[in-house]
């Protein structure tokens, strides 16, 4: 098969993973059709080909190796999937079109720990910066909000410039905060869950007056699922946005809007449109990677199986998972959400919550679900951090700012400060319980 049948096979297999909105009309709620061949349950079924790393637990239990493909997959999924993962390891040359400004020279260069797909560690960190906290507006001379350490004319010096960062010469407040990779592992699923499935655990108002009161994000597609704050609607948004912002590798859409997530197409915000190709001017013709290899990088995500929990459990970790449920970890980490692929249990609810003033980092992305509580900004809202397979891939929290999983339970606050509270309250021997089953997901 040639790459041209490939990339247009690879088309035609995500077009059925997808509620397709192109003539305007709402499909909100459709949760996509199940594939033929797959799964009811992605955690059963035969091991995929790829070898990735063999991990092996203190009581010598062995996870399926991480990096490796969904179950399920069809023969071109799984073609298009390993072509997929060379475009993730690429490293661009600035002849290839890397650049003019960047942070990184692939995608693996911050989704790597602890193999391809994976997060990274604090040095790999980079900054997300704004004129004020409200205007989604780029500082002068960036293509986006976030901030490129390298490139032609060493706009931003790594060592100096972290704190000045030159916005055309004026002094205007800028808002800026860090961010520390995050997995992608099982990441793809997200796009299985419906639009009716993550709404109807949103709680915008707090009616049931539980101190919880998650809520939905939007970006100019539809409904967020992707990204720290839940910003991005689709795959395809969440790759041709690294590209461009982290490396400079310009594209044009592949699916485009055809692409959003069982939603009502909505009027395209500034910048924001999926139909939109990306620009720059290096001197390399745009578009810098051709559509195939394009297809291919998102089957790779979309298809990048999930963590495996360490099973048997242990009697510590069965204390430790209703622990789990007792300290209200579950209003938030959901254990399971249902999607067309079966149930994702990835220990999220794909919504945003107040995490409290010292989490906050004051930048508001997206336009949240309206509430009658809180504001129509996201400056301290995060989505609620999927679990699995967490113990693999810290440190944790949006910026990286915890060292262990404790720590990162214990800087909970807002909305989860009664969880949290409850946490601390248990002895010494139950919390070792809690962390002993989040290390075993
Ligand atoms: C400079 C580091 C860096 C590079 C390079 C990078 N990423 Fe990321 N990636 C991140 C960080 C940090 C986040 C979380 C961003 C946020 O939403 O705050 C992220 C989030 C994601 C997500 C969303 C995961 C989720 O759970 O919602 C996807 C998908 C993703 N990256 C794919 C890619 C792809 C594909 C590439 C290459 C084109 C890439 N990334 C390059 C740092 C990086
Ligand atoms: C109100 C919702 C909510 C509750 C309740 C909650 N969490 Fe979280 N949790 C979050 C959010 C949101 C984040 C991401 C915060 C950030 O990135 O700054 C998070 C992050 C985490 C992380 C770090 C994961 C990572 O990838 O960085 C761990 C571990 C965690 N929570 C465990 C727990 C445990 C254990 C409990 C119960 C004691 C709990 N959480 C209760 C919302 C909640
Ligand atoms: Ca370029
Ligand atoms: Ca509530
Ligand atoms: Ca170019």
């Amino acid at each position: 098969m040639n790459r041209q049948t490939a990339a247009l096979l690879g088309a035609s297999l995500i077009a059925w993973t997808l509620g397709s909105c192109s003539d305007g009309s709402s499909s909100t709620g459709t949760a996509p059709v199940a594939p033929p061949g797959g799964t009811p349950n992605h955690r059963l079924g035969p091991s995929g080909p790829l070898p990735g790393v063999e991990i092996v637990d203190p009581k010598q239990r062995v996870r399926k190796p991480l990096g490796g493909p969904m179950d399920g997959l069809t023969p071109d999924e799984l073609a298009a999937f390993q072509r997929g993962k060379q475009v993730f390891e690429r490293r661009f040359q600035p002849s290839e079109g890397l650049g003019p400004l960047y942070n990184a020279t692939s995608c693996r260069s911050c989704h790597s720990k602890p193999v391809s797909g994976g997060a990274s560690d604090l040095y790999r960190n980079f900054y997300v910066a704004m004129r004020g906290s409200t205007s989604q507006i780029p500082l002068t001379g960036l293509p986006s909000l976030v901030v490129p350490a390298f490139g032609r004319g060493n706009l931003f010096d790594l060592e100096a410039g972290r704190n000045l960062i030159p916005d055309g010469g004026g002094p205007i407040p800028v808002f800026q905060a860090q961010r520390n990779s995050i997995p992608i592992f099982g990441t793809g699923l997200f796009e299985f869950i419906s639009n009716t499935t993550i709404i109807a655990n949103a709680d915008p108002d707090d009616l049931d007056l539980d101190g919880v009161s998650g809520r939905y994000n939007t970006d100019a597609a539809g409904l967020g699922r992707f990204g720290t704050k839940c910003q991005a609607n689709s795959i395809e948004i969440f790759t041709r946005t690294p590209l461009n912002t982290q490396m400079g590798i310009t594209t044009l859409p592949f699916l485009g809007s055809g692409g959003i997530i069982s939603m009502a197409c909505r009027a395209a915000q500034a910048g924001g449109n999926p139909n939109d190709p990306t620009l720059d001017n290096d001197g390399v013709p745009d578009p810098e990677l051709e559509r195939e290899d394009l297809g291919d990088l998102i089957a790779f995500t979309r298809f990048l199986a999930p963590p495996e929990p360490l099973r048997p459990m242990t009697s510590a970790e069965k204390r430790g998972e209703e622990l789990f449920a007792s300290a209200r970890c579950t209003d938030c980490h959901m254990p399971s959400l249902d999607s067309s692929r079966g149930p994702v249990e990835a220990y999220t609810d794909l919504l945003i919550h107040d995490m409290g003033p010292a989490l906050a980092d004051f930048l508001n992305l997206g336009t949240p679900q309206a509430s009658m509580i809180s504001n129509g900004l996201t400056g301290s809202e995060w989505r609620t951090a999927p679990l699995w397979g967490t113990s693999l891939v810290g440190p944790w929290l949006h910026d990286g700012r915890a060292e262990t999983l404790s720590e990162a339970i214990e800087m909970h606050a807002g909305e989860a400060q009664t969880s949290r509270d409850l946490f601390l309250a248990l002895s010494p021997e139950e919390q070792a319980d809690l962390i002993e089953f989040l290390e075993h997901l």
